[in-house]
């Protein structure tokens, strides 16, 4: 590891034509199983391994390689990027930004100390490395309609400070010894099959489901709050065409990327143009209301749209009516 820190040696390009052999770190929050799927059926099932430190449900073992793997750990991720032929790091692991709020030593640890493992291993070993950064990297200082990919940060939280730390680092080490680094800024996902851990805009998941089981939705936020949204499809699918464009074509390492931004009263009311009954009841509560207030309302990704051709399917109308479908499909399944 040092002698990459000390010698001026870079990175040099991935072996043309191969597939890539890509470890996931933090596999099983909201976006790991997902992302899997997809870089399988591009790659083969054995050339993508998802990772983390809980036991996996029955069918995330049966649909490929899973791992132990605890991102404070150095040896270990070391040994499984060795032994695996790793040439494509995804990570993943990290603590939301509520719950980064209730337990801000246990995120420094994660997001920082984790996220230094990660790019040690991916300088030293000259892999392509994703992580992925959001619309928490920015605070009430930064231009909020749009945010711009480049401007004032100064989030006020311990996950926005992590994600601004991991975008410099990772530029740096970029700029300054080849390291493949490649970073998007995810607004909030919404997803069906998984649930996001403790995140400020979790409730724009909760409230469909909600919606289609007591029609009744208390929401954490004031109804005003805008905040940049995507659906889940479109994240993943942002993530692999970035992950497989030409290095070329990157003017920048760090990217905004959007879809939608809406506010609860906006997502309520087009949930009720399928559920007319639905209630939401508001009762902000001050921790998430206020890193709301402080995160942009709305991301400019037109750099990401020239560079690599970024475009998102799903508007709000779309992204209502398949999670609606979604939920529905799952519930007559189980
Ligand atoms: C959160 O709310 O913390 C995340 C995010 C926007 O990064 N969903």
């Amino acid at each position: 590891q040092m002698s990459r820190w000390n010698s001026q040696e870079g990175c040099g390009p991935p072996p043309p034509q191969e597939n890539p052999r890509v470890l996931i770190t933090g596999g099983l929050g909201q976006l790991g199983v997902g992302l899997a799927q997809i870089l399988r059926k591009q790659y083969g099932i054995e050339n993508v391994i998802l990772s983390d430190i809980k036991k996996p449900p029955p069918h995330v073992y049966s649909s490929g390689p899973f791992v132990y793997a605890d991102v404070l750990d150095y040896k270990l991720l070391r040994e499984l990027i060795v032994n695996n032929r790793i040439t494509w790091l995804v990570h993943y692991s990290a603590l939301l930004s509520a719950v980064g709020e209730a337990n801000v030593a246990l995120a420094r640890k994660i997001n920082i100390t984790g996220l230094h493992n990660v790019l040690d291993l991916a300088l030293e070993n000259c892999l392509r490395l994703f992580v992925p950064s959001t619309i928490g990297a920015f605070g009430p200082s930064s231009p909020r309609d749009p945010a711009p990919d480049l401007c004032v940060q100064r989030p006020r939280t311990i996950y926005g400070v992590s994600k601004v730390h991991g975008e410099l680092m990772g530029e740096y080490l970029h700029h300054k010894y080849g390291l493949d680094f490649r970073c998007l800024r995810y607004p909030g996902v919404i997803s069906v099959n998984t649930t996001p851990g403790g995140g400020t805009t979790d409730y724009a998941v909760q409230i469909f489901h909600d919606a289609l089981s007591t029609g009744h939705h208390e929401c954490y936020l004031r109804p005003n709050t805008r905040l940049p949204m995507m659906h889940i499809s479109d994240c993943h699918r942002a993530t692999v065409e970035f992950m497989q464009a030409p290095e070329c074509q990157l003017s920048l390492r760090t990217y905004n990327i959007a879809a939608m931004s809406f506010t609860p009263e906006e997502v309520a009311q087009e949930i009720r143009k399928h559920l007319p009954h639905l209630k939401v009841t508001y009762n902000p509560d001050s921790v998430r209301q206020t890193i709301a207030d402080s995160w942009p309302v709305r991301f400019d990704d037109s750099n990401a749209r020239r560079d690599w051709g970024w475009a998102p399917a799903f508007g709000l109308e779309e992204l209502v009516a398949d999670m609606l479908r979604s939920i529905r499909d799952k519930r007559t399944n189980e």
